[in-house]
């Protein structure tokens, strides 16, 4: 009999986004009709994005892999699984286990997920990815500082008087922090250089040069330095405070705010709004992709030090929650068993050159190298010159092009895993709301049928529940029977305030202060814009819930920086190393160094960005310098 009503189900968004949302699926005669925010999330507040909203014509695309493609061709899983288990065995017995590189990318940040990293360390250890492309230079900027990276609780920002968005679009990335920023009564700052829609939450905006924060941070050091506006006795808990002095003394606040295309009356401002406290400094995930990101974040922590914002009700410098502090992963080794690493902004150049052994199979997991690291041309290259290359993943993509086998697993809706969020401290559980298709195994079954096959038995036994349970800490502050029940939960773990105690893990106990002035990336009368493929609200990342748009794809610029190309004409952004033809749309609102455009095109559709960037990591922590290319136009 057709049940009238749809059922309701619940479950977790595991997609790489920082608002982790509870997500209410309707169900009618087994399928998922509709999509919808849990009203009882806190955070979620009853809606969700745009891109997961729209999400079903991608779970039931027609283009959706339900069987293993073994060059191309469907075979059986028993075929697909043979013949994986004996490439991996041959390689690791000819060339050792340094040979196979296994990269896992952010596709589903499920805590199940790091069970494939476990697998590949029994296999080997086997050649892992080290670095991070996209939050790397900050991570570690923040690990530098503090000792420790986290951030205050989301609904903290109630008790600031100034909220500073530091080069964020909430609207786009984080749209869950909209309403919160909205309640909030703070007086707002965006500082971007580009133009965009979360500069509507803000009375005020700042649009420096690409890459110009860190000299406007000085400036705004010194402005707090001369004006007598640090907090008193903040020396008992900073180190390096002489140097950290000097750096901001080494230029006037005119010469730094020269250097970041700002008015002084600018880092005045700021200065003021630090020095009024509490200010909260939010500083976006973006910002740091640059060649001296890491000098940037640690910059922005050296301001919130010293000027008081540390450790206070409506302070502090959030940058990432850390969402995998509920978990415990310390079974697997990671980086200190690999025999070697491969720098992820770096895998293109790396893996077609590294040798002793060379890197003959690679095994890829959650993530689209080819369109998403930099280099795309280097990377398609490097995967397409291996003898085995596997995928796992659920739509073909410009990486499953390239690779030998192709291995079909499950959407968000049908996950089962364990979720932490990196905008806020809620912790869930992802349950399948409907089953995967036939043909579709999860990535914890793929690797369950596997390890029988490679002479690793029982080393994955145990189902989703189970691994949820052994990953879930006992002090997390509640159990996975509550998640279920109850749904997502606060951790126990974050604390409402971070280092209200101002006690840090760093090694003295106290906040390192950055003491030396990176170098900043440079355009030139060649290639005078800053390329930067920046988040949409169409796409997470490659996966387009509606499809690319048709056509090139479309740059945003100045008019002055047009180049008398009419608005809507067409014509060719170009880099050292690469050529897209695109349409040109102009935006008075920008600044004339930057050539804006979505992150996430595909390489085989001419849409892609990382096409022109090369291969460059960030000064710190092995990030990737995505938006530090020089472009220009061509008609
Ligand atoms: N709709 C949608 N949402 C997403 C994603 C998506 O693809 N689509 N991606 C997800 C992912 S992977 C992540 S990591 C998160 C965060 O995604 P991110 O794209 O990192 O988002 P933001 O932190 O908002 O940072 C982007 C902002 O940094 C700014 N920026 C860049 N360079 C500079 C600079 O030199 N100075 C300053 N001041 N600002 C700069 C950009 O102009 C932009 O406004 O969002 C997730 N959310
Ligand atoms: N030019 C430029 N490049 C960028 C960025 C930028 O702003 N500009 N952003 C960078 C950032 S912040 C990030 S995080 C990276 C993102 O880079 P990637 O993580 O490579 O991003 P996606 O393209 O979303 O690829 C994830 C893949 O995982 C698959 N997937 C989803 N769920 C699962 C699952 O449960 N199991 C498996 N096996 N696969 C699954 C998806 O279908 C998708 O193909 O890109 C970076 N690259
Ligand atoms: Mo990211």
């Amino acid at each position: 009999m057709r049940s009238l009503m749809p059922e309701i189900r619940k479950t977790v968004c595991n997609r790489d986004c920082p608002d982790a949302c509870s997500v209410v699926a309707h169900i009618e005669d087994g399928r998922v009709v509709r999509l919808g925010g849990d009203p009882s999330h806190p955070v979620t507040q009853g809606f969700l994005c745009w891109r997961t909203n729209n999400f079903l014509p991608l779970q039931y695309s027609p283009e959706r892999l339900t069987m293993p493609l073994l060059r191309g061709k469907a075979v059986s899983w028993d075929e697909a699984l043979d013949f994986a288990a004996r490439e991996l065995l041959r390689i690791r017995a000819e060339s050792g286990p340094a040979a196979i590189f296994h990269y896992r990318s952010g596709g589903s940040l499920g805590a199940l997920k790091h069970l494939s990293d476990y697998f590949f360390e029994k296999l080997g250890p086997v050649t892992t990815k080290r670095g991070d492309i996209c939050s790397g230079a900050g991570d570690e900027a923040q690990m530098l500082d503090f000792g420790e990276e986290d951030s205050h609780d989301v609904f903290d920002l109630r008790n600031s008087r100034n909220i500073i968005l530091w080069g964020k679009n909430p609207v786009v990335s984080s749209p869950h922090l909209v309403p919160v920023m909205n309640e909030a009564r703070a007086a707002k700052l965006l500082i971007d250089p580009v133009w965009h829609k979360s500069a509507r939450l803000c009375e005020e905006f700042v649009q420096p040069r690409p890459g110009g924060d860190f000299s406007l941070a000085m400036a705004v050091a010194r402005v707090l330095f001369e004006r007598g506006w640090t907090e008193p006795g903040f020396e008992k808990y900073c180190d390096n405070v002489d140097g950290f002095r000097a750096l901001a003394f080494a230029h006037g606040v005119a010469g730094w705010c020269e250097d970041a295309d700002v008015s002084p009356a600018a880092a005045e401002d700021i200065a003021r709004r630090l020095h009024e406290g509490p200010a909260a400094i939010l500083v976006g995930w973006g910002m740091a992709r640059r060649v001296n990101g890491g000098a940037i974040v640690r910059a922005l922590d050296a301001l919130c030090a010293i000027s008081g914002n540390l450790g206070v009700p409506g302070g502090g410098v959030s940058y990432y929650f850390k969402r995998r502090k509920t978990f415990d992963h310390t079974f697997i080794r990671g980086i200190a068993a690999a025999p070697r690493t491969v720098l992820e902004p770096l895998f293109g150049p790396e893996v077609l050159a590294f040798r002793d052994p060379p890197i003959r199979a690679v095994w890829i997991t959650a993530g689209n190298p080819v369109a998403m690291l930099p280099e795309s041309a280097t990377v398609d290259r490097a995967l397409r010159t291996r003898e085995f290359v596997c995928v796992v993943d659920s739509w073909p993509t410009d990486s499953t092009r390239a690779a030998t086998l192709v291995l079909p697993t499950t959407t968000l809706l049908e996950a089962d895993d364990l979720v932490g969020a990196y905008g806020h401290h809620w912790v869930g559980v992802a349950r399948p709301v409907v089953p995967p298709p036939p043909g579709v195994k999860s990535d914890l079954q793929i690797l369950q049928e596997l390890s029988s096959r490679v002479g690793l038995d029982g080393v994955l036994d145990g189902s989703a529940r189970d691994w949820k349970e052994r990953i879930l800490r006992k002090d997390a502050g509640f159990t996975v029977a509550q998640i279920e029940s109850d749904g997502p939960q606060r951790s126990a773990l974050s604390p409402e305030v971070l280092f209200a105690d101002r006690k840090f893990a760093t090694k003295s106990g106290r906040v390192n202060l950055i003491t030396s002035a990176p170098s900043r990336s440079q355009v030139s009368a060649e290639y005078p814009l800053y390329l930067m493929a920046l988040a949409t609200e169409k796409s997470q990342s490659s996966q387009w819930s509606k499809g690319q748009p048709s056509g090139p794809p479309v740059v945003t610029v100045h008019p002055d920086a047009g180049q008398d190309i009419p608005d809507g004409g067409f014509a060719h952004l170009e880099s050292a190393i690469g050529s897209l033809p695109i349409q040109v749309r102009y935006d008075r609102r920008q600044r004339r160094d930057v050539a804006l455009l979505a992150k996430g095109g595909h390489l085989r559709d001419n849409r892609n960005a990382n096409l022109l960037s090369r291969a460059r990591a960030t000064d710190l922590g092995g990030g990737g310098a995505l938006y530090d290319e020089p472009v220009r136009l061509v008609r």
